[in-house]
């Protein structure tokens, strides 16, 4: 899997679309990796190599944004193979908070809860407080989960935990991302259903929750 991981990764900063799908498809899926694992320990952690790179100023900002837009392809395209379970006849609407740009996780996310049979709503990067207020208030999810990357958008979370809240008092809201492993405690004043590291989590959580 880390060979894997590596060649990708270079596909990636050679802005190889090509290679990069062929070796997931190929040399992943075709092989009887799980999607899952390509998913996380593939993609996810190459997308995180990509960053410590990018922060030790050894590839620029252009050669990050390549990289990613590898990715987003690769997820794209891997979304038609996805193995589903039946549908379990819960939504959940997942959705990146105010000002946060960083959508891949929640993406993936959203991708490994369709794959245990959920059906989700996938609102993408920064979505305005008011309008995911409105769109809770006229859809009513049976979950809501908010993706964080930067801790100084944890006051766009609070804001938005607080919106949903006053429209839809019993919506169960699971939060998670990134930006929780560099904050660690700031979900238990927020009073949510859950919170968590990764999608697998996230889908564990959400059947608990949701009883599924
Ligand atoms: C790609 C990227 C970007 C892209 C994002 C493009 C896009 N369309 O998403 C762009 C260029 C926009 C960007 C911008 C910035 N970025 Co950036 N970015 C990254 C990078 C390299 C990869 C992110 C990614 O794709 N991760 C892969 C996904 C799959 O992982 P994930 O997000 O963690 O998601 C998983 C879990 O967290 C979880 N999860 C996610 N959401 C949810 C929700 C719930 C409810 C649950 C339970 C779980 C869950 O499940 C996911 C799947 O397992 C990261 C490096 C990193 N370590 O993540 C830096 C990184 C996050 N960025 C960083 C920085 C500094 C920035 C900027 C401030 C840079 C700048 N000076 O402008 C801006 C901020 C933008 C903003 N306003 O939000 C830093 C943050 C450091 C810090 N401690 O604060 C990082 C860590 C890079 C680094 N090493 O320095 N970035």
């Amino acid at each position: 899997m880390s060979s894997l991981r590596e060649r990708y990764l270079a596909a990636q900063l050679a802005g190889d679309r090509r290679e990069a799908l062929r070796l997931l498809v190929d040399e992943g899926l075709l092989r009887g990796i799980p999607l899952q694992d390509i998913h996380l320990k593939v993609i996810q952690s190459a997308q995180y190599e990509i960053g410590r790179l990018w922060q030790e100023n050894r590839i620029s900002v252009a050669q990050e944004h390549l990289a990613t837009a590898i990715s987003q392809l690769a997820l794209s395209h891997l979304y038609r193979h996805l193995p589903r379970d039946p549908s379990n006849g819960k939504v959940v609407m997942m959705s990146c908070v105010e000002g946060e740009l960083h959508e891949v996780g929640a993406r993936m996310a959203s991708d490994f809860l369709e794959m245990a049979g959920f059906d989700v709503r996938f609102l993408g990067a920064n979505v305005p407080t008011d309008h995911l207020e409105r769109m809770v208030r006229e859809q009513t999810p049976d979950l809501l989960a908010l993706s964080v990357t930067m801790t100084y958008h944890l006051p766009a979370l609070r804001a938005a935990v607080d919106r949903v809240r006053a429209v839809a008092p019993r919506l169960h809201i699971a939060v998670g991302g990134l930006a929780f492993t560099w904050a660690s405690g700031v979900e238990n004043d927020l009073n949510v259903s859950f919170h968590g590291r990764d999608a697998r989590e996230l889908v564990a959580a959400a059947c608990r929750i949701l009883g599924v």
